[in-house]
């Protein structure tokens, strides 16, 4: 039985009426009707920022922090109702948090935190998050099961299904240790969300996800720095993610219409919220700034500009770069992160506006057409004079490791788009399906070889570890498939180099530095190269996971565990 993949099936839509029509996910997108999101007014709120609208939290002991989850209303845009959210609550009460994101950690380089989050939610799922319960462990329960992104942690203390398949139930409390451990936890834009199995996409999407910003003495946030970036009020993170409303202010998730079936393939909103608030605008002083931009966005890939100003990447998911990159476009997955700097001088008194693009090729992303993002407006006084220039160098780090003494062979498959049994996976297999395959040897460096035969770009998130991308290959991913491919699709553990079509692209210049997050993009192979250590005092094995971070495609079934071993 030959499968069908999205591939196959975007190319006979394209031949049809034109895309817009023939994509299934957008003709079932009932954004017109029942949402009302698409139709808010843009630029009427200011954006929620740390200490305004975005609460920094307050320890409960010395490097400590005591989370609940638990859930709130807040009201999104001017218009609309309160939205029930749900939220992690430092102890505060939430009285600070303004939007639909609200929490952020503020952590050190080389201190270690413990941190404690306790289930304070419903026991079942509410009407407004349609859970598939084909996919959740233990049905309509609500399960719990914090990761923190970009973590160098023991297994225990990662957050992953491999380690705690049935997560945390109502009045549980899931303990971490955070070790903040150099060099492999420097100064960079972390956060912390919900991992639980066969549901992160719908706990995401109801609001659990927090910023975690690591500081070193360097990069201290404040102004002036020993580095000359942008600090205090003007380095501002922004965390972009698209959501549909229903007319009683709730989030809209929809759901599949083939029978049987909860579960979609990608959700995709027709509003865009930054830090929480819908169309937000942002008054900035004509001088530079830090923009820390995190794409939280359960499926959507993000191709960002501000229109004139020019924007310097300073940094990415594993922290800050030697020297920065000039980029016309931000290209973000989800969960993908840039840290930019921006110069607003020769922008006095103009109002700018944070666009969002289609991706271009061979980046490829079904979500329909979302442009505006929010708006900047540029006064004409400066209150304190910060950088001039561009720094012509950092004291971060390109990524440069040494040859692997392993490559492994990862496939990428979807299985019969729009039937009941629709899932996509890794080597073939389900999340849980027979033994690991993945077994690195502790303080290895491997090469991971993500072999896209699918007809979109999937977000390859590892955990544990960031990696060196070392390049794209385009190959014919038809005749490989053909070579390989069985029900499931292609196993793992088949070198694709002799479907080769040209040369391996290698990592552009905003890729120079270490990522937690890869792009794999369709039609190419990609390679990424990492060191599988553990921190200090870990022994082992350990287990963890690795996954596509479109949120809908790890929950079904686009996700593996690896074990670190001896
Ligand atoms: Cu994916």
């Amino acid at each position: 039985m030959e499968p069908i993949t999205r591939r196959r099936f975007l190319q006979y839509a394209a031949l049809g009426t034109g895309a817009a029509i023939a994509l299934p996910w957008a003709g079932r997108m009932p954004v017109a009707g029942a949402a009302r999101g698409g139709k808010l007014t843009k630029y009427l709120q200011p954006l929620p920022i740390p200490g305004a609208g975005i609460v920094v939290a307050t320890p409960s002991g010395q490097n400590q922090y005591s989370f609940t989850q638990t859930e709130i209303a807040r009201q999104l845009h001017p218009t609309l109702p309160p939205t029930p959210l749900w939220a992690y609550d430092d102890g505060s009460g939430l009285g600070g948090q303004a939007g639909s994101f609200g929490m952020a950690i503020v952590a050190q380089s080389g201190v270690p935190l413990t941190v404690s989050y306790t289930h304070d939610l419903p026991k079942k799922y509410p009407s407004w998050i349609p859970v598939d319960t084909r996919l959740t462990p233990l049905g309509r329960k609500v399960r719990l099961m914090t990761h923190l992104h970009g973590g160098f942690v023991r297994a225990d203390s990662d957050g992953n299904p491999a380690v705690t398949p049935d997560g945390f139930g109502p009045g549980e409390t899931q303990n971490v240790f955070y070790t903040n451990q150099l060099p492999q936890m420097p100064a960079s834009l972390l956060w912390f969300h919900d991992h639980g199995l066969g549901a992160t996409r719908l706990n995401v999407f109801a609001g659990l996800a927090g910023a975690y910003i690591l500081r070193d003495q360097y990069d201290t946030g404040e102004e002036p720095n020993p580095i000359g970036i942008p600090g205090g009020a003007y380095e501002i993170p922004l965390v972009v993610q698209d959501r549909q409303f229903n007319p009683d202010g709730t989030f809209r998730y929809p759901t599949s219409d083939i029978e049987g079936v909860t579960w979609i393939g990608e959700y995709f909103g027709d509003t865009m919220l930054v830090n929480g608030k819908v169309w937000p605008f942002l008054e900035v002083e004509p001088r530079m700034y830090r923009f820390r931009i995190l794409n939280g966005c359960n499926a959507r890939i993000l191709t960002l500009d501000i229109g004139g100003p020019t924007l310097w990447q300073i940094g990415a998911e594993g922290g800050m770069w030697d020297v920065p990159v000039r980029v016309k476009q931000l290209v973000l997955a989800p969960a993908e992160r840039a840290d930019v700097v921006v110069d607003f001088t020769k922008f006095k008194g103009k109002t700018l506006v944070m666009k969002n693009h289609r991706p271009r090729a061979p980046v490829s992303n079904p979500a329909p057409s979302l442009e505006s993002v929010m708006q900047i407006r540029v006064g004409t006084t400066v209150h304190q004079p910060g950088p001039t220039s561009i720094p012509p160098s950092l004291p971060g780090r390109k990524a440069d490791l040494p040859e692997p003494v392993t490559t492994r062979y990862i496939t990428l498959n979807e299985i019969d788009p729009e039937e009941v049994e629709w899932f996509l996976n890794l080597n073939a297999v389900h999340f849980d399906e027979g033994p690991v395959t993945e077994t690195p040897k502790v303080g290895t460096v491997e090469d991971w070889v993500y072999i896209n035969v699918t007809g979109d770009t999937h977000p390859m998130h590892t955990h544990l570890v960031t990696f060196q991308v070392i390049g794209r290959t385009p190959f014919d991913e038809e005749a490989y498939e053909e070579a390989y491919g069985g029900p499931n699709g292609v196993p793992g553990g088949i070198d694709p180099a002799p479907f080769a079509t040209g040369p391996m692209v290698p990592a552009p210049p905003e890729e120079r530095g270490f990522k937690d997050t890869v792009k794999a993009n369709p039609g190419y192979f990609t390679r990424i190269r990492a060191k599988f250590e553990l921190p200090n005092g870990v022994t082992a094995p350990q287990d963890y996971v690795y996954h596509c971070h479109i949120v809908e495609h790890e929950d079904n079934d686009m996700m593996r565990p690896f074990t670190v071993k001896t």
